[in-house]
């Protein structure tokens, strides 16, 4: 379906209820329907810092890939990392589809002004921390991405059913490596252990605040931009992970952790706002040092584009010739 602007007021309110009952009925939307203007607005923002999530995402696990333990490790790092890099490609092309430019959205990520998980803000002090990182913060990723691969705007959910799958693999490597350690020697066990210990909370907190504060949620689930709220989203991870944890011989960071047989749910205990909200707004661990390397890639980066764009030209004038000749 694909409607014009309206030019009344109850022609708004009709395309809205059209709209709306589009979603209610599953359908998906697509990039040439008409949208509210507040629908495109939430999804470039949420598409663009996911992608920006992606693109930095590839730096705490990349500053390891030269001191891999093996060369099987190393291996499966690299795919990792690379995988990323192409999640962070679809999600830019995604935004695209809304009428976003790529150029401004990498401005907005390299000038700082553009938000990306909060996650990657902290730094990889050990082997263990990539593990562990596989298997939690793709594990809360894969959460929150298999709910967004309901998402309402078609582009999205389907990029989500692919990243879903690769961050699958991801998540089964990091579990994989982190058991094998936390079975190891005692300190093997203790590093693994001191990993849990340092990134337990950032991967709870990285599924967003509570649904009390968290501004976006009634109208991204109104619209059926997301299917879930971050709370429940965070509830599934916690129920998934914490047993899982507990099996593989670790402790969970949280002394108020425990199982309410009434609900059949992990109870967390409070969760350290003020720290999310100091990352978020640029005072993490690492937040200077992750922009820093975003610019200095994206400048070592600047004759692959140069490289690209006279290619294209190249290509373009042949075209054209080749058009006026035939
Ligand atoms: N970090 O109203 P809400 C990955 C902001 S991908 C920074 O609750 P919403 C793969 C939020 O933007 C990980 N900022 O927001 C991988 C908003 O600010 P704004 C990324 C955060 O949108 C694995 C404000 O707080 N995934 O890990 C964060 O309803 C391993 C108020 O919050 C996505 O981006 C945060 N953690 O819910 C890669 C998925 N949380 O924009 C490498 C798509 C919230 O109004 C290695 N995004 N904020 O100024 C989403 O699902 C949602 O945007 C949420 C937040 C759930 C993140």
């Amino acid at each position: 379906m694909t409607d014009g602007p309206a030019t009344t007021p109850a022609a708004a309110a009709d395309l809205l209820a059209r709209f709306e009952a589009r979603i209610a009925a599953g359908e998906k939307i697509e990039p040439g329907d008409w949208m509210p203007d507040e629908y495109r607005r939430q999804l470039i923002r949420m598409i663009s810092q996911h992608a920006h999530s992606e693109v930095v995402g590839m730096l705490p696990e990349g500053a390891w890939i030269t001191r891999a333990p093996s060369l099987r490790r190393k291996l499966v790092l690299i795919a990792k990392v690379q995988d990323e890099a192409g999640h962070g490609q679809y999600l830019y092309h995604a935004a695209e589809t809304l009428g976003a430019s790529r150029d401004d959205l990498v401005d907005a990520l390299l000038t700082g002004k553009a938000k990306y998980s909060s996650v990657f803000n902290y730094p990889t002090l050990t082997w263990a921390d990539v593990g562990m990182i596989g298997w939690l913060v793709d594990g809360a990723a894969i959460k929150n991405q298999l709910m967004l691969a309901q998402c309402s705007y078609g582009p999205y959910s389907r990029a989500m059913v692919r990243i879903c799958s690769e961050e699958t693999f991801h998540h089964k490597q990091g579990k994989e490596m982190v058991i094998t350690y936390a079975q190891g020697t005692p300190a093997q066990r203790r590093m693994a252990q001191d990993a849990l210990d340092r990134w337990w909370w950032p991967s709870v907190q990285m599924l967003g605040p509570h649904d009390s504060d968290s501004p976006n949620t009634p109208l991204l689930v109104r619209w059926g931009i997301k299917t879930k709220t971050n709370d429940e989203v965070r509830q599934e991870f916690i129920d998934e992970h914490v047993p899982e944890l507990q099996e593989a011989g670790l402790r969970i960071p949280d002394p108020d952790m425990r199982f309410d047989a009434k609900t059949g749910h992990w109870v967390h205990g409070p969760i350290d706002w003020d720290e999310f909200w100091r990352v978020v707004k640029g005072d993490g661990p690492c937040n200077t040092e992750r922009l820093a390397a975003r610019n200095r890639a994206h400048a070592d980066g600047a004759w692959v584009r140069e490289a690209l764009e006279a290619y294209a030209a190249r290509h373009e004038i042949a075209t054209a010739r080749a058009a006026v000749e035939a």
